[in-house]
């Protein structure tokens, strides 16, 4: 049987991020260095073949820190905690390992500086997840005003207009949140805030990439999870950019072949917590359905890498 040709165009960069390298690593390097059971608060990265295969090694997973006993370690999700979370573990005297991607960690700083310097934050991001929880969870119950939309501008309520500062999610549409941020400075016009946004380099160069394929692809994928939000802005970059059809999938099970019917072009990318097996099972599973001709589309190099944390680099 002949099979109908097809180019598959790969994004790149496109996967594991350094932040989520080093937190998967964390969490392995802590089940060697104390054992079975290691507590992990939160997914330690949104995905969850990723999660099962950590569970596998002896990685607990839970939501709240009171789930864990006090006497073995836990571990704190790429995504950061609000900084309540680390106190009481201190106070129950745990040990436990911060898996905070250091660039998010980088927006926590911020936050904390500007509002030692008498500004109000503004948080930009999306209600409810765990790294905007985790951010504005930096300062006291009610210190941050969370923007979701240009319309949240309008409404928002500051005790001096003049006082303000803001950062952001580190996983947010590029262009989302130019508007956003454009509707910020023209309220605000004396706002504080970083250079463009606090976008990682990693969302940003998965983002580039696909706007640069969409426009030549019938069809695009996304491999990631429908609870990691850089996974889900790349469905949307895509849609925008001009894809018919831009589809989210976890792995290959869930590929929609009827709704690809009569594609010739393709273009496949995965989220910061996609780990490569999940991909590679997409690319196979096209090679069984299409003549495949693969072409990698490159519009950056990454070369960053983030280091564990010391404790788990000193022997037991
Ligand atoms: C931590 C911070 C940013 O949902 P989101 O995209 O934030 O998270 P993941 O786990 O899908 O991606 C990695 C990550 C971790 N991004
Ligand atoms: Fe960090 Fe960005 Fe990855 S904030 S975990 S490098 S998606």
């Amino acid at each position: 049987m002949t099979l109908p040709p097809l180019t598959l165009y790969l994004a790149a960069p496109r996967g594991f991020c350094a932040g989520v390298d080093r937190a998967i690593k964390i969490v392995e390097m802590a089940l060697q260095k104390w054992g079975a059971p290691v507590y992990v608060r939160h997914e330690i990265v949104h995905n969850k073949y990723v999660v099962d295969s950590l569970r596998e090694q002896g990685a607990v997973f839970v939501e709240e820190l009171d789930e864990c006993p006090p006497d073995r370690p836990v571990i704190f999700s790429a995504h950061g905690v609000p900084k309540a979370v680390p106190a009481e573990a201190a106070e129950r005297e745990m040990v436990y390992v911060d898996a905070t991607c250091p660039l998010v960690s980088k927006v926590h700083i911020e936050a904390a500086r500007h509002s030692e310097n008498g500004l109000q934050m503004v948080m930009i991001g999306h209600a409810g997840h765990p790294e905007t929880v985790g951010t504005m969870g930096q300062l006291p119950e009610g210190e941050v005003l969370l923007v979701e939309t240009p319309a949240d501008v309008a409404t928002l309520s500051v005790r001096d207009p003049d006082k303000l500062a803001f950062v952001t999610q580190t996983t947010l549409s590029l262009d989302d949140t130019a508007e956003i941020v454009a509707a910020l400075k023209a309220r605000f016009p004396n706002i504080v805030g970083p250079h463009k946004e606090d976008i990682c380099y990693a969302t940003t160069n998965r983002q580039e990439a696909v706007k640069a394929m969409a426009p030549d692809c019938d069809a695009l994928l996304v491999v990631g999870a429908p609870n990691s939000s850089n996974s889900k802005r790349l469905v949307e970059v895509g849609a925008r950019a001009g894809c018919r059809y831009a589809q989210l999938v976890q792995r290959a099970a869930d590929i929609d072949w009827r709704a690809l019917e009569g594609i010739r072009s393709l273009g496949l990318t995965a989220g910061a917590s996609a780990p490569d097996v999940l991909i590679e099972e997409v690319i196979d599973a096209f090679r069984q359905h299409y003549d495949v001709t693969l072409e990698t589309v490159t519009t950056a190099e990454e070369h960053v890498e983030f280091k564990v944390p010391r404790v788990l680099r000193e022997p037991a």
